[in-house]
């Protein structure tokens, strides 16, 4: 009982550093995120910020599409492809984000630039998570990529997760 006392102060220790750290710190880079021509609405942030264990991503997104039906889906794969622009042509409007940030060789989804999905709510969605894969400065000038479909975190080379509906350039700040 102890332990899980101690256990549960120093999971409240730790919530509070995130805390701290957000509020008190800019983050080192944001990508603006904004839909393509067929999705105008979505528009979010992703915000990066230093930890002494790694990166914390905070991402905050809105007009994510609406399922078309009951159990439809809101699960939206994300993760950081290695591109820098977010330009393409008819069938992608985002091709030249190319493929996910791989530095490493590795299959997905232990890329570098693979993140948690977005989990909409009403269009809306919100989420955090630290990341030791990669530094600030590695992926500055790549892109922030949002999918129509859920990641299956196992389909090689990319999760399955269908058309690229959102992108953003990671800028340093
Ligand atoms: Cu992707
Ligand atoms: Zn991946």
């Amino acid at each position: 009982m102890d332990n899980f006392e101690n256990m549960q102060e120093n999971q409240g220790g730790v919530i509070e550093g995130i805390a701290e750290l957000i509020l008190n710190n800019p983050p080192e880079a944001i990508a603006q995120i904004r839909g393509s021509e067929q999705y105008p609405d979505i528009e979010g942030t992703v915000a990066f910020y230093s930890d002494s264990e790694g990166v914390l991503v905070l991402t905050a997104v809105t007009g994510l599409p609406l399922p078309t039906e009951e159990c439809g889906n809101t699960v939206h794969g994300m993760h950081i492809h290695e591109g820098g622009s977010c330009t393409g042509n008819e069938n992608d409007p985002f091709a030249d984000a190319g493929t996910h940030f791989n530095p490493g060789e590795c299959p997905h989804p232990e890329h570098a630039g693979d993140l948690p999905p977005l989990f909409a709510n009403s269009g809306s969605a919100w989420n955090a998570v630290l990341l030791s894969r990669f530094s600030i400065d590695e992926v500055i000038g790549k892109t922030v990529i949002i999918h129509e479909k859920y990641d299956d975190f196992e389909t090689q080379p990319s999760g399955d997760s269908g058309a690229k509906i959102a992108c953003g350039v990671i800028v340093g700040l």
